[in-house]
C-alpha cells in the first residue's frame, strides 16, 4: 500500500478484516506499506498491521512478494504509480477519483488494456454499502420502473473556517479539483451505478468561497490569521452544483461542498421512478427507504427497510439482524470483492474504465462551469 493517512488507515482495516469475516479464496497479506519518511512509514506499518515499510514506491513494485498495489496517495501520483504497477505485473486498487485529469485516466485504462491478466479497481467504496447494493439490485429488477429523477448531495463542513490551512486538497496540481473531485466523484459514480448507464451531459456552477488560506509552513506553524502566517491561493472549487441527463431520460442533480455547517459526511440520495422511490442517507447507512407507488394510495407510504438481514448484500457474513454496519465496512467489502476478482480472474467494478467515465463527467462539469453561456443572468426588479 502506498500512503497511510486516513484512506490508508481505512484500507488497512479492509485488508486486515476481509479474510476474517468472509470466506475468501485467497488470504490478503499486508506485506509492505510505503511513505517518504522512513520513521513515519515504519510507525504506520506497526500501527496498521503491515509487515515491512518502504520509502520509494518503485521499490515496492519491484518486490516479487507483492501481487497487488493499493494506492492511497493524493491524486497527483495515481497515474504514475498505477501504470508502473500494472506494467510490473501487479494488480491495482486505486483510491478515487481515479486521476487528476482525463488524460491521466485514459493512460491508466490503456495500461489495464495492455495487461489483461491484471485486475484493476477504483475505490468508490460507497457502492459497497449494503443498502446501496440493495438499491441497485431493486432498480435493476425494475422495482422503480423507468427512472425519472436521481438527486444526490454530498455535504461536509471541514472547510468552513477560512483559517483552515492550504492542504494538498486545495491545490489543483495535487488534487485535480476540490469538492468536485473529492465528493462529487462519489455521487457521480453512485448515480451512474444506480441508473446503470453513463451520464450523457451536464450543466454546472462551481465556486471558490475562500480564495486564500494560510500556508502550511511546517508541522509546528500556528495557522491562524492573527499570527500573520502567509496565505496562499486556493486553486480548486470549494463547491460544485450541477445537473445532468441520462440517456434513459432520467434527470439528475448533484451538489458537493465542504462548506455546509453541521454536515459531517452527509451523502444523501433519492431516486424516483414511474413505480416508486428510494431514499438513502449515509449518516443512517443501515437503512433504505422505499415508497412502492403500486400500493393502494390510502395505504402507501415510505417504509424503512432495515438493511441488516442475512438476505441483504454482504450481510450473511456479519452480525445478527439489527446489529448494523458502518463506514469502515464498505472498505472491507471492497477488499473482499477485489480478492474474489483476483481469484476468479475477472475484472471487478468499478473498473478503471468506470473511473475514467467519472473523470470525463468531472471535466465536463468544469468545462460547463467555465462557460458563461450556461448561466443565464436574471436582472433584479427595482
Ligand atoms: C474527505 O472529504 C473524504 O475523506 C473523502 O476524500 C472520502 O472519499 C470520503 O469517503 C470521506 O471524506
Amino acid at each position: 500500500m502506498v500512503g497511510y493517512a486516513f484512506m490508508g488507515a481505512v484500507h488497512s482495516q479492509g485488508w486486515r478484516t476481509a479474510g476474517r469475516v468472509f470466506d475468501l479464496p485467497l488470504e490478503p497479506q499486508l506485506t509492505a506499506v510505503c511513505g517518504r519518511n522512513r520513521q513515519a512509514a515504519r510507525a504506520a506499518a506497526d500501527r496498521l498491521g503491515w509487515t515491512s515499510a518502504e520509502t520509494d514506491w518503485r521499490d515496492l513494485i519491484r518486490r516479487d512478494d507483492i501481487d497487488l498495489v493499493d494506492i492511497c496517495t493524493p491524486g497527483e501520483s495515481h497515474a504514475e504509480i498505477a501504470i508502473a504497477a500494472l506494467d510490473a505485473g501487479k494488480h491495482v486498487l486505486c483510491e478515487k477519483p481515479l486521476a487528476n485529469t482525463v488524460a491521466e485516466a485514459e493512460a491508466m485504462v490503456a495500461a489495464t488494456a495492455r495487461n489483461p491478466g491484471r485486475i484493476a479497481m477504483v475505490g468508490f467504496n460507497y457502492r459497497r454499502t449494503p443498502a446501496l447494493s440493495l438499491a441497485q439490485a431493486m432498480i435493476g429488477a425494475g422495482r422503480l420502473g423507468t427512472l425519472r429523477h436521481i438527486r444526490l448531495t454530498y455535504l461536509q463542513d471541514w472547510l468552513v473556517d477560512p483559517d483552515f490551512p492550504l492542504t494538498w486538497r486545495l491545490r489543483r496540481e495535487t488534487a485535480g479539483s476540490g469538492a468536485l473531485g473529492d465528493l462529487g466523484s462519489h455521487i457521480v459514480d453512485l448515480a451512474q451505478f444506480l441508473v446503470g448507464e453513463p451520464l450523457a451531459g451536464v450543466a454546472a456552477l462551481t465556486t471558490t468561497f475562500v480564495p486564500e488560506r494560510p500556508v502550511l509552513a511546517g508541522a509546528s506553524a500556528k495557522l491562524t490569521a492573527s499570527t500573520g502566517v502567509d496565505r496562499g491561493q486556493v486553486t480548486v472549487d470549494d463547491a460544485a452544483l450541477f445537473t445532468g441527463r441520462f440517456p434513459c431520460g432520467a434527470l439528475a442533480s448533484f451538489e458537493a461542498t465542504r462548506f455546509a455547517h453541521g454536515r459531517k459526511n452527509a451523502l444523501r440520495l433519492e431516486v424516483n421512478g414511474e413505480r416508486g422511490s428510494l431514499l438513502f442517507d449515509l449518516e443512517r447507512l443501515n437503512e433504505l427507504h422505499f415508497f412502492d407507488g403500486t400500493e393502494p394510495g390510502a395505504e402507501a407510504g415510505f417504509r424503512r427497510i432495515l438493511v441488516t438481514e442475512p438476505d441483504h448484500p454482504y450481510l450473511a457474513a456479519w452480525w445478527p439482524p439489527g446489529h448494523g454496519l458502518g463506514y469502515e465496512h464498505t472498505f472491507i467489502h471492497q477488499a473482499r470483492d477485489l480478492v474474489q476478482a483476483v481469484a476468479d480472474g475477472t475484472q471487478p467494478s468499478p473498473s478503471f474504465t468506470d473511473g475514467l467515465q467519472v473523470q470525463r463527467v468531472l471535466a465536463a462539469v468544469e468545462e460547463s462551469a467555465s462557460k458563461d453561456s450556461v448561466y443565464t443572468p436574471v436582472s433584479p426588479s427595482t
